[in-house]
């Protein structure tokens, strides 16, 4: 599973179907979901795949920016309800199993790992494909695209953390609404309602986060994680141990290359070169 400097590689071994591709350039890795022809949705290898490339993306100190995408017209639908159809009829263990064997694993990466992480929503998002986009930092949707809680629509509840990144996007009334009432947002009131970052035209999407990923790919990465690890960890925790985890993770930063070059170009009057470390 070696990172492509030139161009997506499948992810996986050389015979390998390839449902996720990686592409690693300039200390950017963008990870296609790559099903067109099935809207990307989650079947069980693409999960699988999604899974052990994000944990690579995780492990390598020369990835300082993810970038997660789709290949085709959409995003990712969520879940392959066609194997899951199959799946249901195998009785209700298969469901159990995949959320916490894949989904959670998949949304804990994508939330936790320590470098910035951007969704290049080129189209729509529905279900779990909705939730991985939540999970990121920054979110730029295509302006033909949305956003489609598609859960209830199949009664079922909801995964992926979409009950924990949604009310903290958008409050938790208009998260129930959203969660109870499935439609496709259409991506100007994703905007409005800071779904998303940002709306783009399709034509200008690749070069939009081609930008935006270059820019954190040179910054200070220990600090970009230290910030994510802070931000999750306060929204759930009291002041007084959010100030502690702040401390700590300050004494992290302070002490790192990229604060120490940093301050002194400062004074120096010059721009800082981030190493991430
Ligand atoms: O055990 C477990 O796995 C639990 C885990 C669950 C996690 C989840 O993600 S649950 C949610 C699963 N996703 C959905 O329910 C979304 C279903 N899709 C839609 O609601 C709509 O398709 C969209 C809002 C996403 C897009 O609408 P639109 O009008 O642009 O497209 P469409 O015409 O509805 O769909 C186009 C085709 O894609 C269509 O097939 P066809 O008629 O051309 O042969 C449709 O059936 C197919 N498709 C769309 N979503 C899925 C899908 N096929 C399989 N799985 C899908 N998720």
């Amino acid at each position: 599973m070696s990172p492509s400097a030139s161009g997506p590689e499948p992810s996986t071994s050389e015979n390998a179907p390839t449902s996720v591709l990686l592409d690693v350039a300039d200390a950017v890795a963008t990870v296609t979901l790559n099903r067109p022809d099935a809207l990307n949705a989650l079947d069980t290898e693409l999960k699988e795949q999604l899974l052990a490339v994000l944990q690579q993306v995780a492990d390598d100190p020369g990835v300082r920016c993810l970038v997660l995408t789709g290949s085709g017209r959409a995003f990712c639908v969520g879940q392959d309800l066609k194997e899951h159809i199959r799946s249901l009829s195998s009785g209700p263990g298969s469901l159990a199993t995949t959320v916490t064997e894949h989904y959670n694993p998949i949304v804990t990466l994508l939330t936790t790992m320590n470098k910035p992480v951007i969704a290049a929503l080129n189209g729509v998002a529905a279900g779990a494909g909705a939730s991985f986009a939540f999970a990121t930092d920054l979110r730029i949707l295509v302006d033909s695209a949305g956003i489609n809680l598609a859960f209830a629509a199949i009664a079922l509840s909801c995964d992926s953390g979409a009950s924990w990144a949604l009310p903290r996007l958008v409050g938790t009334a208009r998260a129930k609404e959203l969660l109870l009432l499935p439609r496709t947002i259409p991506a100007p009131e994703c905007l409005a309602l800071g779904l998303v970052t940002k709306v783009v035209a399709a034509e200008d999407l690749a070069a939009t986060v081609r930008e935006l990923a270059t820019t954190l790919a040179a910054g200070p990465t220990l600090a970009y994680g230290s910030i994510r690890r802070a931000v999750a960890f306060s929204a759930s925790h009291a002041l007084d141990e959010s100030l502690a985890q702040e401390a700590g993770l300050m004494s992290l930063t302070g002490g790192s290359e990229d604060h120490q070059a940093a301050v002194s170009a400062f004074l120096a009057k010059e721009k800082p070169a981030f190493t991430g470390r």
